[in-house]
Parts: C-alpha cells; structure tokens; sequence
C-alpha cells in the first residue's frame, strides 16, 4: 500500500518523527521555523496530510487554495480554533485534534497560576535572584490565602474537571459554568455548583479559571462589561486561548486597581503580548506552556499517528472534529 505524503509544520519530539518516518512518507521541518503562509498554502498543494500546530493560520483563504490531494489536517493539538474547520468540511478535508492527553499536565499549569499569583510567587523568586532579600518581617511580601476561596471555573470540560480535582484538595469551593451541567456523579465528587448564568458566577467567584475552547460563542466570553461583575479582589486565570477575555480590557482593569491580579499562559494576538499587561506587578505571565511537557507531547504526537494510520487505513480516524461540535 502507498504510503501517505505527510507535512508536519513544526519540529516534534524525536521518538514521534522516527515513527512517522517508519509509517508515512513525511516531510519534516527540521529547523522548526513557523511556516509563512505562502509556506502554509504550498505544503496544502502537496501533502495528502497535513499536520499543523496552534502557531499555523488555516483560515478558509489558505483552505481554500489547497490541491484536491489534501485530505486530511491531523492537528497536533487539541484546540482547532486556528483552522476553519466548516471550510475544510465543505472541501472533503478531515480535521482531527489530539484531546485527553494534555489534560492534567494543562490543569497542572493552571493550579500553578492559581497558586502563584495570590500567593506572590514569581514576585517572590524575584527579589531573591536580584539580591534583596534583606531578611524576613511579618508584614512583607503578603499575599492571599488560597484556600476556602471560590473558584468559577469556565468550561467544564476534561480540563475544567481536572482543574477542579485538583482546587478541591487545595480547599477552594467549585462553581462552574458551562454549556450543560455536568452529570450529577461529577457535580458531587468535586461539591461543584452549576452557574447557568455566567454573570450570576461572576459575581460571587473569588478566582476565575478559562478552561473552556475558543469557538465564535466564547470570543471575549469575558467582555469589558463582564470583567466588571468580578469583585476588585479577584483573580482571573486563563490556560484556554487569549481570545476568550478581552485582554484590552483585563490590561486596563488590572492597571487601575479594579482586579487583584492575572495569571496568563495564553493571549489573544500570539505571540505578542499586549504591552499594558508586561509593565503590571500583579500578574504572572507564560508563553503558552499548558501542555509542555515531553510526556503530553509525545502523547500528543502519538494521537496524531493514530489519526492519520487510521485515515490512511480507510477507516474514520478517532479525533475527527466536526463543525457542529464547535
Ligand atoms: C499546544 C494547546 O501547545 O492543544 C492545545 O490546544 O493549546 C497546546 O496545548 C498547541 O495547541 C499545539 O498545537
């Protein structure tokens, strides 16, 4: 059987490249430069699979300038929010993504911020490594407890409800909100309380969490006018995407005193960071690293193999994603 002409556009963890080397007839980007869109579109005329990341554009005007040979885009990720997946639906390209095996080390990521930015971590770590530790005092360097705190957690997927396994041995009270409730059985072994109403949450949450997806729906779900509805001593987490909070908005707010802090893995046009949030004091900022750890991203490269031996197979691949799920 003909092997599959596959372009992964991002340099991946050894052990996942050899595989695919032995599997499909792959091009690799060994220099792990991110693609032009010019880039972008030649390797849509070429490959029968593509394998994109999240720094990959494929918006319907790329989709649309790919060769009838594409068939599938095996995305090495779990959001798709960079792909115009309807575009591709129409043009007979398959979309999968990579969902389960980024999980807990994202939820870890996001109890790391939840921790670090009441409790002054970074803050912390700073004044040693610049030499002015002076000494201890019982008034300097306080933060906020953590624990009894509410957290409200948004989008109470597989990462929400890790989250919130892990807040809860933390002591932090769990409110979510989310499309659905969640069934009963999850609701009761982490004692969370279903929101319909965001807003309503909003304003009883002590620390907020974004864990759910970037689709049209959740596009600044934490607008100007809903930031507002947070008490001025809350914190607001996001490890999801950037584009869910209205970063101009949160920069502004945390400025004036109105929010206590931010912890950020994600922004909304990356990789810049809104200028605003790099001068605050109050906020702990990454350069997305939810899912950096070798273990997710081999994993994540073996979701993707699956997928693509699975299409070549003839079969319908495992993490085909459709556009009515988004
Ligand atoms: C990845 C992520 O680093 O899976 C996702 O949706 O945001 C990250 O965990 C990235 O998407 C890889 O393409």
């Amino acid at each position: 059987m003909k092997k599959p002409l596959v372009i992964v556009t991002r340099k991946l963890p050894d052990i996942v490249e050899t595989r695919m080397r032995e599997l499909f007839d792959v091009r690799l980007n060994d220099d792990d430069h991110a693609m032009s869109q010019a880039e972008l579109v030649e390797a849509m005329k070429t490959a029968e699979v593509l394998v994109p990341t999240v720094t990959d554009r494929l918006d319907s005007r790329a989709i649309v300038q790919a060769g009838p040979q594409l068939k599938l885009i095996a995305n090495f990720g779990a959001g798709v929010d960079h792909i115009d997946v309807e575009t591709a639906r129409q043009r007979g390209i398959a979309v999968t993504n990579t969902p389960g095996v980024l999980t807990e080390d994202t939820a870890d990521m996001t109890m790391a911020l939840i921790l670090a930015v009441p409790r002054r971590i970074v803050d912390g770590a700073a004044v040693l490594m610049n030499g002015e530790f002076k000494g201890w005092s019982p008034t300097w360097m306080l933060g906020k407890r953590i624990w009894g705190k509410r957290l409200g957690i948004i989008g109470m997927g597989r990462i929400g409800q890790a989250v919130a396994r892990r807040a809860k041995a933390f002591g932090l009270q769990i409110h979510y909100h989310n499309r659905k409730p969640v069934p009963k059985a999850t609701e009761t072994e982490l004692g969370a309380t279903y929101w319909e109403s965001l807003d309503q949450m909003l304003a009883r949450v002590d620390i907020v969490s974004v864990n759910c997806p970037h689709t049209p729906a959740t596009y600044h779900l934490l607008s100007a006018r809903r930031l507002k509805m947070l008490k001025p001593t809350a914190y607001v987490v996001n490890t999801a995407r950037g584009e869910v909070i209205d970063e101009n908005a949160l920069a502004r707010m945390l400025e004036a005193g109105e929010l206590a802090g931010a912890g950020l893995d994600v922004f909304e046009h990356e990789p810049a960071v809104n200028p605003k949030l790099l001068k605050l004091k109050n906020v702990v900022l990454l350069p997305h690293m939810g899912s950096a750890t070798l273990e997710s991203r081999v994993d994540m490269g073996e979701k993707v193999i699956v997928n693509i031996k699975t299409y070549a197979d003839g079969h319908r691949p495992p993490d085909r994603v459709i556009p009515a799920m988004l």
